[in-house]
């Protein structure tokens, strides 16, 4: 478990990584299930090149665009700075949130419970209003992006907020404990241009006790 800040939020999943040529790199993560698990909700094929094409794409663009900065500091020459901060901001981004998301969700469902379902009931006012709100969020996103629930330490609140693409339109000092995936590549074969109706079954696969975790260890 590793807390890092990335595009202003703060991360708390196991992540993986690998030493190659005296550098860190970062590893794609096992899906925590098979890729018919969440089946009628979110099919195989989806699951599939989501996780082994789309995440790993995420990984590859962090790594390279690491290795980029590793070998500008080398050379002392930071004229691809720019390019390589964006780089670093999308692909990591992207690449944490995809963890995140294969992490919090899960056949079983279920529901919040404990400390989770009491901070989500004084937050939101009720379970029903902060799905209400998170499904609404993550529908209205503009574009390609991400519905994300957040706890934010500063002042102890959970927090509902929009990502477009993977790190635009954060908020800084949050850490995400419950993600949805709203690009197209995450419901098209299935849902093609009807968003809801994705965002409605993926209630279906929420993983609670992994969200609850998440807030804890937020916390
Ligand atoms: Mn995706």
């Amino acid at each position: 478990m590793g807390i890092y800040p990335l595009s202003g939020m703060f991360i708390v999943v196991n992540t993986k990584y690998s030493m190659t040529e005296g550098r860190m790199a970062h590893l794609l993560p096992q899906l925590p299930y098979e890729y018919d698990a969440l089946e009628p909700h979110i099919d195989a094929q989806t699951m599939k090149l989501h996780h082994d094409i789309h995440h790993k794409g995420y990984v590859d663009g962090l790594n390279k665009a690491e290795e980029g900065l590793a070998k500008a500091r080398e050379a002392g020459d930071y004229a691809a700075v720019k390019h390589l901060s964006r780089e670093v901001a999308f692909h990591g981004s992207g690449h944490f949130l995809h963890t995140i998301f294969w992490e919090i969700m899960g056949p079983d469902g279920g529901k919040p419970e404990g400390e989770l379902k009491k901070k989500i009931e004084s937050d939101f006012g009720s379970v029903d209003a902060c799905l209400a709100q998170f499904t609404a969020a993550s529908n209205a996103v503009e574009g390609s992006g991400w519905g994300i629930l957040a706890y934010r330490k500063a002042d102890d609140k959970l927090v509902i907020l929009q990502a477009e693409k993977h790190q635009n339109l954060t908020q800084w000092g949050v850490t995400p404990i419950l993600v949805n995936d709203v690009w197209e590549h995450a419901y098209y074969l299935k849902y093609q241009n009807k968003r809801p109706e994705y965002t409605k079954a993926f209630l279906n696969v929420i993983n609670w006790k992994k969200v609850g975790e998440l807030y804890q260890a937020a916390k």
